[in-house]
């Protein structure tokens, strides 16, 4: 958008007098930041009314992307950027005498996600308005958002996210939109005149759904879409019904708090209402939608594409039923059509503890008329395959068995498109995962491998970098990130790779700041930064990283005098309050990093750093600091990863195992950029097979592993006696489920090899520049345009190939 300096000083003001009766000279970062907030809502409000317009008056095809987690980041200097109006905004600001820098941070994080699935949504959100497509997000407006972390004697502490205590600049609350979803009470079907059949519902008890709009701001293309949230109220009060406080209070929890477990599927009945909730709301918007333009659902495909964002949204399968059935009259054969044909649904894990399953009795009990479609689909489901597939491979896969729903089932069953989430995923999913249904429906799966918003990870979070590329190559990569390969150009210009080094060292500076002001741990900036920065798993394997410093320890310990390269082990990572394992692992991470960086005989030469309350925010400090990229999870268990793709992007090399996009990270920047190590996922599935894997074995055959492990248990930790014997047992009495043993030895290679080639400066920045220039491919901008062409069928208007 066009935007004076002048105008904006004038305007700024003018919000702040309007909204905060005070001088400029008395305000706080936060007021500033909301009253900044605020007028560029207003700014972009015309664009916002126009873009919605359009898509009406030219009856587009829309898609809605429903996730159960959405997780922007801040929005201020990302909607700034994609205005165009940052250096305006910028220099106003300054001419006021005030801090950027500040107001930026005064804007809260809001954390209304886990980690990856929820802020792949968000990447896809930004992506979907800057390559002009009628994308839209429909998810839960919670109350608190994912804990804040705080480290306590070094073990993990939850405390709440409180986000929206000074409100929410960039939301609108649309109250005239609100839609009742009903839970619970009795359902049958009574004979119309006509002779069909109709639900009538009794004691059932309703909420309101008050839906909280948010634009997605395209990148300078003057689009804005919606990401719609919804919260939870009391219904309108006609008939002045009592509700009792237990009754207010059942209404008020179904949003008022993100689950914090991204692994484990925990079958508790508030969490189905969540599902349930946002899912019906925003169908029931979308029908409403599409009914005030349309008079025919016949071609209700054609104009709307629904997505189910992992298992959590399936319910919109058997929600779009009973409206078409119930409230329109549709046959069953019709709505079925026209359900399928709308939804696709993309699976995010290939962990069994992840895949939700109901019990039947509460499922129904919440949502009897839902029920009662679900088993209508089993029934047909059943009757159509069984004569052509077998009664087994049926009951294996049908939505309903062991007294269960299943979810995933059912989201393939009422989907045309199921895709994994990298080229290796989708290929588990069919031969192991969803091997039944791959063989009953071979022609849904498909592959669409993650993106990256690199607006926000390169452009916004490393400006440095951003800087020095666009002095090279110009700014038509910001548009099309592919352009990035133009970089490669520069690989043997050896000014250019010292400028990079200058680049990588301005960011771990800031980084250093951090970590010194935040922790009080002093940091070299010319050590290795090695970070591994993900929820905390045990299939990550966050304890291969700590046996490596440990072993690192032990090294220095027995031979002072000889030279080492400076190394900061970096750690960001939230465990599931209820993930006793992974605590445990927090703590002995905590424990180790006391221990090191308070050892004189170490000195600067090591250090460990367990950066507490790891997001987005930070994220966007710590990852154009690393020169190492961890991802090192069990081959086969990481469906994808996008932490690789934004370290990459940011110029470190990965150290990683061939699993999840990881493999394609490698194919993309060459191997020899990368520091690749341990089982494949073929190996892995071999030691299944054959239940032949023996960590003891390979602990008895290798004598500086059995010291490094032996760490966990000797009291060279001081303060970790459970938690070191837990990781040690789970090692060695449990055989190691992760196989960390089994890649510890090829482990230890790279990171010695790294060691050896991080002293060659421009050896190593010319594998960051591979990384750099080949990671365009990974931006959300491609993902997204080929979900559009392959899945959904709708137009974009940037030309992405
Ligand atoms: C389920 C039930 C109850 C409570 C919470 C959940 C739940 C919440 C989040 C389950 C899974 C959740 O997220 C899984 C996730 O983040 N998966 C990651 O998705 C990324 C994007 O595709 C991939 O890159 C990661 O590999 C994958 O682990």
């Amino acid at each position: 958008m066009e935007l004076k300096e002048a105008q904006f000083t004038k305007d700024f003001i003018n919000e702040i007098r309007a909204t905060y009766a005070v001088d400029l000279k008395d305000t706080s970062p936060m007021e500033q930041y909301m009253a900044l907030g605020h007028l560029i809502k207003r700014y972009n409000g015309e664009s916002w009314t126009d873009t919605s317009r359009s898509y009406r008056k030219n009856d587009v095809k829309q898609v809605y992307y429903f996730s159960i987690e959405f997780l922007p980041g801040r929005l201020l200097q990302s909607n700034l950027l994609n205005l165009g109006i940052t250096d305006v905004v910028k220099k106003g600001l300054k001419n006021l005498g005030l801090n950027f820098d500040k107001i930026v941070q005064a804007e809260p994080d809001p954390g209304l996600g886990n980690g990856g699935l929820g802020r792949l949504a968000a990447c896809y959100m930004d992506s979907m308005a800057s390559i002009g497509m009628a994308g839209n997000g429909n998810g839960i407006r919670y109350r608190y958002g994912l804990f804040k972390q705080v480290f306590m004697n070094g073990y993990q502490v939850e405390l709440p996210d409180d986000w929206l205590r000074n409100g929410n600049a960039w939301e609108v609350r649309r109250e005239n939109r609100a839609c009742l979803v009903r839970f619970g009470g009795h359902v049958w079907l009574q004979e119309q005149p006509d002779g069909s059949l109709k639900p009538v519902y009794d004691h059932t008890d309703d909420v309101l759904a008050v839906p909280y709009d948010t634009g997605i701001i395209g990148y300078h293309n003057v689009v804005t879409n919606t990401l719609r949230l919804w919260s939870a109220e009391l219904p309108p009060n006609e008939e002045q019904t009592y509700y009792s406080q237990e009754q207010r209070d059942n209404i008020d929890e179904i949003t008022k708090v993100l689950y914090p477990d991204d692994s484990n599927a925990e079958g508790r009945s508030l969490r189905l209402r969540q599902e349930y909730f946002f899912s019906s709301a925003g169908v029931q918007s979308i029908v409403r939608h599409y009914a005030a333009n349309h008079t025919s659902f016949k071609h209700f495909p054609q104009k709307v594409a629904i997505h189910i964002n992992d298992t959590h949204p399936t319910l919109v399968i058997p929600e779009l039923m009973r409206i078409l059935l119930d409230e329109y009259n549709c046959s069953w054969d019709l709505a079925w059509q026209i359900t399928t044909s709308t939804m696709s649904y993309t699976n995010h894990t290939i962990m069994q503890e992840a895949l939700e399953t109901w019990p039947i009795g509460m499922f129904q009990g919440l949502l009897p008329r839902i029920y009662q479609i679900v088993e209508e689909i089993d029934r047909r489901y059943r009757a159509e395959k069984t004569p052509v597939f077998g009664q087994n491979i049926v009951d294996r896969t049908a939505p309903l068995g062991h007294g269960q729903v299943r979810m995933a089932y059912l989201a393939v069953i009422g989907s045309h498109s199921v895709n994994g989430v990298a080229p290796l995923h989708t290929e588990l999913l069919k031969k192991d995962v969803l091997t039944d249904l791959y063989r009953i429906y071979p022609e849904k799966f498909n592959n669409k491998t993650n993106g990256i918003a690199d607006r926000r990870w390169l452009e916004i979070a490393n400006q440095p970098l951003t800087k020095l590329i666009d002095s090279k190559i110009g700014k038509k990569w910001h548009a099309n990130p592919k352009l990035l390969q133009e970089l490669s150009a520069y690989e043997s210009d050896e000014k250019f790779l010292q400028q990079l080094a200058e680049v990588k060292k301005i960011n771990k500076r800031r980084l250093a700041d951090y970590v010194q002001s935040e922790m009080g741990i002093t940091i070299r900036t010319d050590a290795i930064f090695d970070v591994q920065i993900k929820r905390l798993h045990a299939y990550k394997r966050q304890v291969l990283h700590m046996l490596e410093i440990i072993r690192e320890y032990l090294d220095i310990k027995r031979h002072p005098e000889q030279s080492f390269i400076p190394h900061v082990h970096i750690f960001g990572a939230k465990a599931a309050p209820s993930y006793h394992y992974a605590k445990s692992v927090i703590k002995v991470i905590n424990a180790l990093a006391d221990l090191v960086n308070n050892d004189p005989d170490i000195g600067d030469k090591l250090k460990v750093v367990f950066i507490p309350n790891y997001g987005v925010s930070l994220g966007e400090l710590i990852i154009p600091a690393a020169d190492i990229s961890e991802q090192i999870s069990t081959a086969s268990k990481e469906a994808s990863g996008t932490s690789n793709m934004k370290l990459m992007t940011n110029g470190a090399l990965s150290l990683a195992t061939m699993d999840g996009a990881n493999i394609d990270i490698v194919r993309a920047a060459g191997k020899q950029n990368e520091y690749i190590f341990g089982l494949t996922a073929n190996d892995v599935y071999g030691y299944y097979r054959r239940n032949d894997y023996c960590a003891k074995s390979v602990y008895e055959n290798n004598p500086e592993l059995q010291r490094v492990v032996n760490a966990l248990i000797t009291n060279m930790i001081p303060g970790i006696t459970t938690e070191g014997h837990e990781i040690y047992d789970s090692l060695l009495k449990y055989n190691d489920e992760y196989f960390v043993l089994a890649d510890y030895a090829e482990y230890v290679k790279q990171q010695e090899k790294i060691a050896q080639d991080f002293q060659d400066t421009m050896t190593w920045q010319r594998k960051s520049l591979a990384n750099i220039a080949a990671s365009g491919t990974f931006s959300a901008d491609y993902s997204v345009a080929r979900y559009a062409e392959d899945i959904w069928q709708v137009p974009y208007n940037r030309i992405l190939k």
